[in-house]
């Protein structure tokens, strides 16, 4: 039987409202009660559950940073005790200690959930073959996408990423229709498809479900034109649950965040105030029905607006812009800020790059160098000299008229660049 969960993104903002902020109220009552750090912040802020009488008085309440959640690993920040947790996820980072998170059986009930109306956003269902290819283990793309689909009653096959030869085989024996993936391990598919001579535009895949990772819209636009898939962004993460905090709709106008559950606010980033719809800032998310691990204003540090205005699909939910970075991913080059998603769009402006590219800095005496490595296409590569030098010379003009940065610029053979099945790293850094 079909649920109607899909009617949950068409409610009136009034009655949305309502239900927030009892659920908001329900959360800090949870976590006071439940939570040493939490009674420890609110009564050194000098705020008691009771004090939230509107949504807007949330923000007298203190902030969650994710060192929060590394000074109190494993299991310190849980709200439910550990008879009650079914399942544990843990995002790996660059550096430390994994970011632990935990689920009770209704967190999980309500994760499918927002699954189900992530695929329903993008236009998947019953009848459609839905390949798996987000990691299944301690990432949460793997499993929050798998229990999505089967509670929806597509057909799933769970891949989990990597084994690039499989996945092709699996797509074209098994009449695979969607694929969700990291937009760069897609690339990579379509890539290694070519190279197979079984191009993916010869196969029934349509629709694309990316994302946990930044990807721009000239990616975007890249990916469609060539391969006739329909891409769609979706952002989520393990803090907050996993994939299925925010999914774009076929409108393609921003992603809908399923706010019933998760609730969201933008401030700005030096100062921590509230910022207006519309205007960029950092993400901030209250989870407002979970029982294992709500986490009250958390600082996710990527930077986007909200818009409440109804978008064309009907969805009165609000909408997110695409997060094109995080505040933490900026790189400061010769005191130019820099952001990889910038450099992502001068290069695929220019005609004959490939979506492969890799940032390398490195310091000579005081001074940092910023090297810019993008493949070429193979009849970019096999061109003349003089075209070679035109297109380096192109996108190093860009990028001292749009970032203000001298870069040395260094076309290389189409593959040379280290695919990968999960997120891309896209900077080298080496300055250190
Ligand atoms: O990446 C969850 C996920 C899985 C989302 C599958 C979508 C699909 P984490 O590993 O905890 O969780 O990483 C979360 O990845 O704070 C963003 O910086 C980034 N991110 C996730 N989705 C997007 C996206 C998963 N669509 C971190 N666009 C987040 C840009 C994204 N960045």
């Amino acid at each position: 039987m079909r649920e109607d969960l899909f009617l949950k993104d068409f409610l009136d903002r009034d009655s949305l409202k309502q239900i927030q902020l009892q659920r908001l109220r329900e959360t800090l009552e949870r976590v006071y009660a439940n939570v040493p750090f939490y009674k420890a912040a609110f009564d050194e802020a000098g705020v008691k559950p009771a004090d939230l009488e509107t949504l807007e008085d949330l923000s007298k309440f203190p902030f969650t940073v994710k060192t929060d959640l590394r000074d109190n690993y494993p299991f310190g920040m849980f709200s439910a005790d550990m008879s009650e947790v079914v399942r544990i996820h843990a995002s790996s980072g660059t550096t430390g200690k994994p970011t632990v998170v935990g689920y009770t059986t209704n967190d999980i009930s309500i994760w499918s959930e927002v699954m189900v109306r992530t695929f329903q956003c993008i236009g998947i269902g019953p009848g459609d073959v839905v390949q798996n290819a987000y990691g299944y283990g301690l990432f949460t793309g793997g499993l929050g996408a798998h229990y999505g689909l089967e509670r929806l009653g597509c057909t799933v096959i769970p891949m989990s990423g990597g084994n690039t030869e499989k996945q092709l085989v699996v797509m074209n024996d098994f009449g695979t229709t969607a694929i969700c993936c990291t937009p760069s391990y897609f690339l990579y598919l379509v890539e290694q498809a070519e190279k197979a001579g079984k191009p993916i535009q010869e196969t029934k895949l349509k629709k694309g479900i990316f994302g946990a990772e930044p990807w721009s819209t000239e990616m975007r636009q890249r990916i469609e034109a060539d391969t006739g898939v329909k891409a769609f962004d979706i952002y989520g993460l393990s803090e907050v649950i996993g994939p299925g905090v925010s999914s774009e709709c076929e409108a393609q106008s921003g992603l809908h965040i399923f706010e019933d559950h998760f609730y969201p606010e933008i401030i700005d980033p030096d100062t921590g105030d509230p910022k207006a719809p519309g205007e960029r800032g950092e993400l901030v998310f209250t989870m407002i029905t979970k029982e294992a691990l709500p986490l009250i204003r958390y600082r996710t540090r990527d930077i986007t607006a909200l818009h409440y205005d109804k978008c064309a699909c009907g969805r009165t939910i609000v909408r997110m812009d695409r997060v094109s970075h995080r505040s933490d991913d900026m790189l400061i080059v010769r005191g130019v800020n820099l952001f990889p998603s910038q450099v992502e769009e001068i290069l695929l402006e220019a005609e004959g790059t490939t979506p492969h590219y890799l940032l390398v800095l490195t310091r000579t005496g005081e001074l940092d160098d910023l090297e810019v490595r993008v493949e070429v296409t193979a009849e970019t590569f096999s061109d003349e000299v003089r075209v070679l030098e035109a297109l380096q010379n192109g996108i190093r003009e860009r990028m001292k008229s749009l970032i203000g940065l001298s870069a040395k610029v260094t076309l290389v053979e189409p593959g040379t660049i280290e695919r990968s099945v999960g997120k891309a790293k896209r900077v080298l850094d080496l300055r250190n």
